[in-house]
């Protein structure tokens, strides 16, 4: 059944959010917590390992009932059962959305077309460990009979992005494997990796959905041609694997059909992680981390698809964005995770819900009349803090920020980790109380400035504060807490799609990129054709093409 479609600007409980908004809008936070004694109690939810405290947020418990409620108006939950139940709400490309269900248990049933896909997702998963377990034991052996020491994920967009990140994140729990990622069509990017590898006890993993892509096809050719220079072409089975829906093209490539590892294209490529897209973590970390980073994920499924609205992590978080999107006007979030793990998280991020999101046409195929998608940034604290953090704090911007820390580190250091984690608490602080003048005067007081150099500085010096900020305290960076995270903002793309009636599983903006370049291409290689193009593309074309 296809998703409803309602403008959510037409709703009453719209309308009560605008109503509501205008008596709220110049409340200061500090104002809003002396008020009422149990704001950060009745605002903040406890789930497993999580600590989610949205009390510092520019809202009462007044606003979350009416947010609710516009979710309610808008059939959230009805949506909810579609989006697990395997319905067709990716209509736009006629398919089902079901990354979820990759991590489903075995005895769970979730059917497509009439067929219950869970089994044929664990035989996927099986494969995925028989191989793993042989790659990590050194059991499988290249074809000079040496071990694997190294693995190349090649790849892009959805099938980098996720992988990357995970590897990245979760090295502490890493094996001896050394993994790499090549992306870029950039020939200097896979070259800068080739370089030190050894073909004899190299793996490459290649990843891509269509086996279309000319980024990760350039590269496989290319990185193929460079291990052929060494080993002869039987060598390839034992060095080349692919994970793909397009098998028929996989084959064609020269990768026998018992090294390729299957898809479905029911698995969006920046939701696709968890399948077999996710070979390159299970063979950086064992399949025993990959299978937790699933468990991790299908709690949060189960936290999402249970939860009343108001105890429920990603739904909260995804009418939070509402709430500042729409009503404050505000364009961007930032993602500020407290530990340098993290690093790659907002970019991970960053496509997962820019690319979701940022769309303009409304699931009637109107143009909406609203806001729709936020931009997405961030870097990990304490390094942003001597970075951007300014503009946060004293810009002309409001900014919700969600500050994502851990109670433990993972070695243990704990005064490193105090000094940390004593930045978290006291940026969203201060980002909420700011400072105001007679709190800079006061600073100033008994020192050797003259009032009327202070009287000139003390206007640099003020912080307005109501700075809105999401405090995540997660008790450990761990396979399981983090499957947990990445699933929570998966959902919350999902609530923030079905609030702004939009079709978020589509990627239109992105493919338009694809054929474009592929005509230019065909210029740039036959000085024979030739195509109609504006005189700054024209130009642009000609001295590139003169001086290279
Ligand atoms: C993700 C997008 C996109 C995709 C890449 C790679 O949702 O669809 O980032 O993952 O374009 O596509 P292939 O996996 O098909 O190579």
């Amino acid at each position: 059944m296809a998703l409803k479609a309602t403008n959510p600007t037409t709703t009453n409980a719209w309308k009560k959010l605008q109503a509501h908004f205008e008596t709220i809008k110049s409340q200061h936070l500090k104002d809003l917590f002396s008020a009422d004694a149990e704001r950060a109690n009745d605002l903040t939810v406890k789930w497993e390992d999580f600590y989610a405290d949205f009390s510092k947020n520019r809202i009462t418990t007044e606003t979350l009932d009416l947010l609710v409620n516009l979710a309610d108006e808008l059939e959230l939950k009805d949506a909810i059962s579609k989006y697990f139940d395997g319905d067709v709400i990716n209509a736009t490309e006629g398919r089902a959305v079901l990354h979820t269900a990759l991590r489903a248990p075995k005895d769970a049933e979730v059917f497509v077309d009439g067929e219950n896909v869970i089994p044929e997702v664990h035989q996927v998963k099986n494969k995925i460990k028989d191989f793993t377990n042989l790659v990590v034991n050194g059991d499988h052996k290249g074809h000079t009979g040496k071990a694997i020491t190294d693995v190349v994920n090649i790849g892009i967009g959805g099938s980098d992005l996720g992988p990357a990140m995970v590897v990245d994140s979760l090295q502490f729990y890493k094996n001896q494997l050394t993994t790499h990622f090549v992306s870029n069509v950039d020939g200097d990017h896979h070259k800068e990796i080739i370089k030190n590898l050894d073909p004899e006890t190299t793996l490459f993993v290649i990843v891509s959905k269509t086996f279309t892509t000319q980024e990760t096809l350039s590269n496989a050719n290319s990185i193929r041609a460079w291990f052929l220079e060494s080993l002869p072409k039987e060598a390839v089975s034992k060095h080349f694997v692919a994970v793909s829906t397009n098998i028929e093209s996989v084959k064609n490539f020269g990768i026998a059909e018992a090294n390729i590892f299957p898809m479905k294209d029911w698995v969006g490529g920046r939701f696709s992680l968890w399948s077999a897209v996710g070979l390159s973590i299970s063979l950086a970390l064992g399949y025993e981390h990959f299978e937790s980073l699933l468990e991790g994920a299908h709690k949060m499924d189960e936290h999402f698809k249970t939860a009343d609205f108001k105890e429920n992590i990603p739904v909260i978080s995804a009418l939070l964005t509402v709430w500042y999107n729409n009503f404050f006007q505000s364009e961007s979030e930032a993602i500020i995770p407290y530990t340098q793990y993290l690093n790659q998280f907002a970019t991970y991020l960053q496509q997962g819900i820019m690319e979701s999101n940022g769309k303009s046409v409304d699931r009637d195929g109107n143009r909406v009349n609203y806001q729709t998608g936020t931009l997405i940034w961030g870097e990990p604290g304490t390094n942003s803090q001597h970075a951007f953090f300014q503009l946060i704090h004293q810009g002309t911007k409001l900014i919700p920020t969600d500050f994502i820390g851990y109670v433990e580190s993972l070695y243990g250091n704990k005064d490193h980790h105090n000094k940390l984690m004593s930045n978290y608490f006291a940026q969203t602080e201060a980002l909420m109380n700011g400072k105001t003048e007679a709190e800079v005067l006061a600073e100033f007081k008994g020192g050797a400035m003259s009032e009327e150099v202070i009287s000139k500085l003390v206007p640099f010096k003020v912080f307005e504060g109501n700075k809105p900020t999401t405090s995540l305290l997660i008790q450990k960076l761990t396979p399981e807490s983090l499957g947990k995270l990445i699933a929570m903002y998966e959902h919350k793309i999902f609530v923030q799609g079905i609030i702004w009636n939009i079709y978020s599983y589509d990627q239109f903006g992105v493919e338009l990129g694809k054929q474009l370049a592929k005509s230019i291409l065909a210029e740039l290689q036959d000085e024979k054709t030739k195509q109609h193009h504006d005189a700054s593309t024209s130009n642009l074309l000609d001295f590139y093409k003169v001086n290279c």
